[in-house]
């Protein structure tokens, strides 16, 4: 039995998971950098432990002292969180062989879906629609342009090891092709390691629609219904909502079964995501699947009322899932705004510092996760995300006027966030009317007066 948990991450997602271990009766141990030592998480936990300078590669990345302080405070478990090393194959195989557990799925698992060709290629063989491109990794330029060509442009170049959106470059025909497959493949050996590149038609203007995954280690696999990420700025999510607008109940009941094939072919345990683009005439496509929890799940737990991470800690404690596919149902509609220490009028520059004053709203259909407080310094260090703010209700219309008005009340002094541009969205028609797609920040962007933030 999980008695004890170490929680191998900082910031609300930390404060998240000490919450779940409260209620369960789970005793809790902090970990922390020097830069977070008026951290919450270090308040809230049963007991902290600073393990290192404030650069994450000195503390948060830092699998051998963060197991080290599992080992000294006799935890029986570790919870990466999402980031860091919560999806390092490496640091849970080293937590099975320390007889720790690790809650999330088997280092086998993160390391199959962590090359995002084989991915695919995996998913592909169980019968998941993915988008055509290369069959697997093109190490030539000859063998790159040939495929490009066969696939017909526009292509996207993506990494191996990428994901995320990290490393993709696009091409129109032969010419940028040549020039982009080797930026591609420099920016991937610089920044993962490993410059292996794939292709694939590149799909213009998608919605991002990813599901989300349970699974115990008894072999049941349940989808728990959508998310549409679509609202994105390089590749950082600004909004996150479920249902999508987009889906009608046949194209979510197809997306859901494909998504749990996808997590069977993985072997799959514990929590985890299924990303799908999906293009205007509901054609969708894996590309590829996270194998953690994800900053957006409290979405979904609105939507189900399913707590993920209550479900990831008993999945890693060896019991079974209680409930079945046709228990889960979705009763609400929930919306999420990030809600991030950054400018929105100046290009979205970081905007650290203290926070003079903070006080959230509250009321019917609003949650926040958050790890701020009136007086907190935001380190420099670390993402810029300070909170989520989660407004639900029985539609969409109520989510929508729910977010708008707890928008309003948020109060956030002495730094810079994203609260102004999210009323801004919350009162777009193209947002309300439920038609933002991959392409709506920057056309956003582009019509909306930076005076408005
Ligand atoms: C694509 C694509 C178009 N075609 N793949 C970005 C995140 C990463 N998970 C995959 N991404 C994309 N892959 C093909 N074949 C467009 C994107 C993409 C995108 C996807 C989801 C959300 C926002 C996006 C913004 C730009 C590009």
């Amino acid at each position: 039995m999980i008695q004890k948990i170490l929680i191998a991450n900082r910031g609300e997602i930390a404060l998240r998971v000490i919450r779940a271990c409260r209620e369960m009766g789970i005793k809790t141990l902090a970990v922390y950098s020097e830069a977070d030592v008026q951290s919450l998480h270090v308040q809230l936990a049963d007991e902290a432990i600073c393990i290192g300078g404030p650069r994450s590669a000195d503390s948060y990345l830092r699998a051998d002292r963060i197991i080290s302080a599992a080992e000294i405070a006799d935890v029986d478990a570790i919870h990466p969180g999402y980031g860091f090393l919560s999806e390092n194959a490496k640091f849970a195989a080293q937590c099975e062989s320390c007889n720790i557990k690790f809650v999330g799925p088997k280092s086998k698992s993160i390391q199959m879906m962590g090359d995002k060709s084989v991915a695919k290629d995996t998913v592909r063989k169980a019968g998941v629609p993915i988008v055509p491109g290369s069959d697997g990794p093109v190490d030539s330029e000859a063998e790159a342009v040939k495929s490009a060509r066969k696939i017909g442009y526009p292509v996207i170049i993506k990494a191996v090891a990428g994901g995320g959106g990290r490393g993709m470059r696009i091409a129109h025909n032969d010419v940028s092709f040549a020039k982009e497959y080797h930026v591609a493949r420099n920016e991937a050996e610089k920044a993962f390691g490993n410059g292996a590149v794939y292709i694939e038609k590149y799909i213009e203007k998608p919605r991002h629609i990813e599901f989300q995954i349970l699974a115990d280690s008894h072999g049941k696999v349940l989808h728990l219904g959508e998310r549409d990420c679509s609202v994105q700025r390089r590749h950082q999510k600004l909004i996150e909502e479920s249902p999508s607008p987009f889906l009608n109940a046949d194209l979510r009941k197809k997306m859901g079964k494909a998504a749990v094939r996808a997590a069977e072919a993985a072997d799959y345990e514990n929590a985890g995501t299924i990303e799908f683009l999906v293009d205007a005439k509901g054609n969708y496509y894996f590309i590829e699947m996270n194998t953690r929890i994800q900053v957006e799940h409290p979405v979904t737990e609105e939507v189900t009322g399913i707590d993920l991470i209550k479900q990831q800690i008993r999945v890693a404690n060896g019991e079974k899932l209680d409930f079945d596919q046709g228990d889960v149902t979705w009763t609400k509609h929930a919306i999420e705004c990030r809600i991030n220490a950054e400018d929105p009028a100046r290009n979205f520059i970081p905007s650290p510092g203290t926070i003079s004053l903070y006080y959230a709203p509250g009321g019917p259909g609003v949650r926040i996760d958050s790890h701020a407080y009136s007086g907190y310094a935001i380190p420099p260090y670390y993402d810029s995300m300070i909170g989520k703010l989660i407004c639900f209700g029985a539609t969409r219309k109520i989510a929508l006027q729910r977010s708008y008005r707890a928008l309003s009340e948020y109060l956030i002094r002495g730094i810079k966030t994203t609260i102004p541009l999210h009323k801004a969205i919350m009162s777009d028609p193209v947002f309300i009317d439920g038609k933002a797609t991959t392409a709506y920040m920057e056309d956003f962007m582009s019509r909306t007066p930076t005076d408005l933030f």
